[in-house]
C-alpha cells in the first residue's frame, strides 16, 4: 500500500505529489467561433500557453450537455459535450494535444444531482410509478398541508441558491429536491439503479482517455435517511430556512459509496488518475477519511475553512475581514492532520471563488508583489497546489455597478432573495456581490489587449474586467518580473525540488498577527517561508541560523536577506530561504 512517510523523499510516492494542477473553465477561457462563450476549440489554440506555464494536470470545468443553468453545473447528457462548446471529437483532440505535450486531463464529475432535463429525470418525473422515480428524492407534502401551499416542502431545508431546496412538481403532486437551483434535481444514491448508472458512465470517460475526475460536492450524495423514510429539519439561524449541512453533508454512507465507486470504476488503474473530492463543510477529521490511502476513497479534497474566513455569520454575501491569525491556524491545522496520512489539495481560487489578490491581497498598489507573495505561501505548502485561469496574472475582482451585470445563478438569486426580505439596502447588496460574488472568477481571460482582451470577437457572454488592457496574458509574458513569470517559477521549483514536495511541514510565528510563516524539513534540508500580508515593513527575527541562508525564491528583484539574525520584510515581499541541518 502506497504509505506517504513524511519526512522521507518519496520516490515511490504517487505521481499527483508531484504535480500541479491548472483549473479552466471553458465558458471564461477562450472563444473561437466568435458567439461570446469559451469553447474547446479555444483552449486547444491555448495549449502551448498552458505548456509554457508548466503545469501537468488540466481540469476542466464541466462541458458536458447542459442547459446551463448553473453554468454547466447541471447536466443534461454525461455522455455528450454542449454544443456551445464542441463535440466529443474536439474533446478527443483537445486530450490528444495536451497528452501530447504530457498534460494530463481531469474531469469535472458532477453526479449529486442532474439537470432537470436529463433524461432521467424527465422520466422520474412523469409518475409515481415509474421505475426512474426512486432516482430522486421525492416526498409528499408535510403532513397536513395542502400541496403547493407556502411551508408545505417535506422539510424546512433552503437552497444553497436561495429559496427552499425543495421543488413542488403539479404532474404527481409530490416535491423533489435540490439542494442547489430547481433546475437540480439531486440524484437518490441510496438506490444502486443510480449508483451503477454513474459508474458505467464513469468507465465509459477512462475509456476515452482521461487521467481522472474532479467531483462536485461528492460529500453530500448520502442524505441523513432515517428508517420510516423521513428526512429531519435542518436548524434555523440565519433567514427563513433550515440548514442543509447536517441531513445531507458527510452523511451516513458517503465512504460507503466512495469506496464502492473505487471498486467498481478505478480498481485496477487508480494509480494512473487523480481523483480529488469538492467538499464543502468537511473538517481535517473528515478529509482524512476521504485521503488515507488505506481506505481507497479519494485522493485529497477540495476544503473551504481556508476561503470561509472573510464570510460572516449570515455566510458569504455577509462578508468580514479576514484575520490572518484564523487562516494560519486553519492551514495549519489542515497540514498537520494529514501529516502521516492523506494529502491537502492547496488553492486560493476556483470558479466559486472571488480572486484572491482582490480578497487576501492588495490588488491596487501592490497587486503584483501581493499576488506574487500570496502564490508563495501557498506553493510551499504541503498538498498538490491548483492554479485558476487568470490567477497566474493576478487577474482581479470585478467592480459590477449594477446588478444586470452579474450571471451567476448564486449571485442573482441572492440579490432577489435580499431584495424581497427587505433588510439590505441595495448599495448593500451590491456590496456584498462586488466582495463575493462567484462572478468574479468568471470574468473572460485577459489575453491582450485588444477588444475584449482576445477573449473573443463577439459579444462576451459576461463583462470583461476593465482592468485588461493593463492586466493580460501578453503583457505579463513580455515582462520578466510579472506575476505569470514568478508562477512558472513556483511551478518548477515543485517539480524540481523534494523538500517542497515531500518536505515536513512546521507552522512558525503562530500568532504573529502580520506575516505567514513556517518551515519545511526533508532529510537535513530546511527551507523558510516568510510572507509579509501587509502593506508595511515587517522585521522578523529569527536568529542566528538562518543568517547563512541561501535563497529559493524571493518577489522583490532584490529580496530581503537575512542579516544579524533578522530580516526586514518590504510591502507583501515573500521569500523563501534554504539551509543545511
Ligand atoms: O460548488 C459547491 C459549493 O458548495 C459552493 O462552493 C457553491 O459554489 C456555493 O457558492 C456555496 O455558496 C459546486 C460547484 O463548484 C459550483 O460551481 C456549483 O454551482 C455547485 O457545486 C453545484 O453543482
Amino acid at each position: 500500500m502506497p504509505m506517504n512517510h513524511n519526512g522521507t523523499s518519496g520516490a515511490n510516492d504517487p505521481w499527483w505529489k508531484r504535480a500541479v494542477v491548472y483549473q479552466i473553465y471553458p465558458r471564461s477561457f477562450q472563444d473561437s467561433d466568435g458567439d461570446g462563450i469559451g469553447d474547446l476549440r479555444g483552449i486547444l489554440q491555448r495549449v502551448d500557453y498552458l505548456a509554457t506555464l508548466g503545469v501537468d494536470v488540466v481540469w476542466l470545468s464541466p462541458i458536458y450537455r447542459s442547459p446551463q443553468d448553473d453554468n454547466g453545473y447541471d447536466i443534461s447528457d454525461y455522455q455528450d459535450i454542449d454544443p456551445t462548446f464542441g463535440t466529443l471529437e474536439d474533446l478527443d483532440e483537445l486530450v490528444g494535444t495536451l497528452h501530447g505535450k504530457g498534460i494530463k486531463v481531469v474531469m469535472d464529475l458532477v453526479v449529486n444531482h442532474t439537470s432537470d432535463e436529463h433524461p432521467w429525470f424527465i422520466e422520474s418525473r412523469s409518475s409515481t410509478d415509474n421505475p426512474k422515480r426512486d432516482w430522486y428524492w421525492w416526498r409528499p407534502a408535510r403532513e397536513g398541508m395542502e400541496p403547493g401551499a407556502p411551508g408545505a416542502e417535506p422539510t424546512n431545508w433552503g437552497s444553497f441558491f436561495s429559496g427552499p431546496a425543495w421543488d413542488f412538481d403539479r404532474v404527481t403532486g409530490e416535491y423533489y429536491l435540490h439542494l442547489f437551483s430547481r433546475k437540480q434535481p439531486d440524484l437518490n444514491w441510496e438506490n444502486p439503479e443510480v449508483r451503477h448508472a454513474v459508474y458505467d458512465m464513469m468507465r465509459w470517460w477512462l475509456a476515452r482517455g482521461i487521467d481522472g475526475f474532479r467531483m462536485d460536492v461528492i460529500n453530500f450524495i448520502s442524505k441523513d435517511l432515517r428508517s420510516d423514510r423521513s428526512l429531519p429539519e435542518g436548524p434555523v439561524s440565519n433567514g427563513p430556512y433550515g440548514s442543509v449541512h447536517e441531513a445531507t453533508i458527510n452523511g451516513p454512507r458517503v465512504h460507503e459509496f466512495l469506496q464502492e465507486m473505487n471498486r467498481e470504476v478505478f480498481q485496477g488503474r487508480r494509480d494512473a488518475l487523480l481523483l480529488v473530492g469538492e467538499t464543502p463543510g468537511t473538517t481535517v477529521e473528515d478529509g482524512l477519511l476521504y485521503t488515507d490511502p488505506r481506505r481507497a476513497e479519494l485522493d485529497m479534497v477540495f476544503t473551504f475553512e481556508h476561503v470561509s474566513l472573510d464570510h460572516g455569520p449570515g455566510g458569504r454575501f455577509d462578508p468580514k475581514s479576514m484575520d490572518l491569525a484564523e487562516l494560519k491556524a486553519t492551514l495549519g491545522r489542515w497540514q498537520a492532520g494529514l501529516r502521516d496520512v492523506g494529502w491537502n489539495a492547496l488553492y486560493w481560487n476556483n470558479h466559486d471563488q472571488p480572486r484572491i489578490v482582490s480578497r487576501y491581497g492588495d490588488d491596487g498598489d501592490y497587486r503584483r508583489q501581493s499576488a506574487t507573495m500570496l502564490a508563495t505561501v501557498l506553493h510551499l505548502h504541503r498538498g498538490t497546489p491548483y492554479v485558476y485561469q487568470g490567477e497566474e496574472l493576478g487577474m482581479t475582482n470585478v467592480r459590477f455597478t449594477s446588478l444586470d451585470a452579474y450571471r451567476d445563478i448564486e449571485s442573482v438569486r441572492y440579490a432577489v432573495e435580499a431584495r424581497e426580505l427587505g433588510h439590505r439596502s441595495e448599495d448593500e447588496i451590491l456590496g456584498a456581490l462586488a466582495a463575493q460574488s462567484r462572478d468574479n472568477g468568471r470574468t473572460p481571460m485577459q489575453w491582450d489587449d485588444s477588444p475584449h482582451a482576445g477573449f473573443t470577437t463577439g459579444e462576451p457572454w459576461i463583462q470583461v474586467n476593465a482592468n485588461y488592457p493593463m492586466i493580460n496574458a501578453e503583457a505579463e509574458h513580455a515582462d520578466a518580473e510579472s506575476v505569470f513569470h514568478y508562477y512558472r517559477r513556483l511551478i518548477s521549483l515543485r517539480h524540481e525540488d523534494p523538500t517542497v514536495q515531500s518536505g515536513d511541514f512546521t507552522m512558525q510565528l503562530v500568532d504573529h498577527p502580520q506575516v505567514y510563516a513556517f518551515t519545511r524539513s526533508l532529510d537535513g534540508d530546511q527551507l523558510l517561508v516568510l510572507g509579509n500580508f501587509f502593506p508595511d515593513e515587517q522585521l522578523i527575527e529569527h536568529g542566528e541560523e538562518w543568517s547563512g541562508a541561501e535563497l529559493v525564491i524571493g518577489n522583490y528583484s532584490s529580496p530581503a536577506m537575512p542579516a544579524n539574525g533578522a530580516v526586514a520584510l518590504r510591502p507583501w515581499e515573500a521569500i523563501v530561504l534554504r539551509r543545511k541541518l
